[in-house]
């Protein structure tokens, strides 16, 4: 059976790639760095690009592990009105310790007094398979939304209470786990991959 290690950090990721990965019925065996690693490496992550920083995430699990597939997750959230912030410092968007509810009061700071129709935004991600010495696979994945005026929800992770998605009245920390993972930037990147892989042919 196939061995995918899934190279972040971030619990929220590890639970929506454990459960996309059960819902497809997958024949294949995940780990996350936290079930490999201990502590939990800090992967400096050096790129300019979400493509950039999710291979060296994947590359850095790669040649660690021996015989398995390196999965890695670079994502983050676009706002127009702030050109594109905070982008890949999505993680890091409140300097020093950022954590989720520090990073949604900056934003919310940032975006005081702009009206509802110039608060779209979308969340990105980046998907890096590292499958051998020198073959990946990526894919990308998008949701169109907007930042809304407070945070609402307790479900998924990071800036999900502020994000509105397209078509929805509820935010992203709203929906059930399955609703978010079928509109999500992460959920079309992984189904994306996937329809990569089959056409490579070499994981069911
Ligand atoms: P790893 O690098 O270990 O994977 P990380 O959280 O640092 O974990 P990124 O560098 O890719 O990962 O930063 C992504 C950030 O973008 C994440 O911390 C959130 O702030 C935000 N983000 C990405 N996907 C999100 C989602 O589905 N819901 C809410 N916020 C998300």
């Amino acid at each position: 059976m196939q061995k995918i290690i899934i190279a972040t950090g971030n619990p929220g990721k590890v639970k929506e790639f454990r459960d996309m990965f059960s819902d497809m019925g997958l024949d294949c065996s995940v780990a996350s760095l936290a079930d490999c690693f201990d502590p939990l490496p800090d992967i400096e992550e050096t790129g300019a690009t979400f493509h950039e920083n999710a291979k060296v995430k994947a590359d850095w699990v790669y040649r660690r592990v021996a015989n398995v597939w390196s999965l890695a997750d670079d994502s983050g959230l676009e706002v127009d009105a702030l050109d594109g912030a905070p982008g890949v410092l999505s993680a890091r968007y409140s300097g020093e310790g950022a954590n989720a509810a520090r990073n949604n009061l900056k934003l919310l700071n940032e975006l005081r007094g702009i009206p509802d129709r110039k608060r779209t935004a979308r969340f990105k991600c980046v998907l890096v398979l590292r499958m051998g010495i020198d073959t990946y696979l990526s894919a990308e994945g998008v949701c169109e939304g907007r930042i809304g005026e407070r945070t609402v929800g307790d479900k998924g992770f990071g800036y999900d209470p502020l994000f509105i998605p397209n078509g929805f009245d509820r935010t992203m920390a709203q929906l059930e786990p399955e609703e978010k993972n079928r509109i999500s930037h992460r959920g079309m990147a992984l189904r994306n991959l996937l329809a990569a892989i089959k056409v490579g042919g070499n994981i069911y």
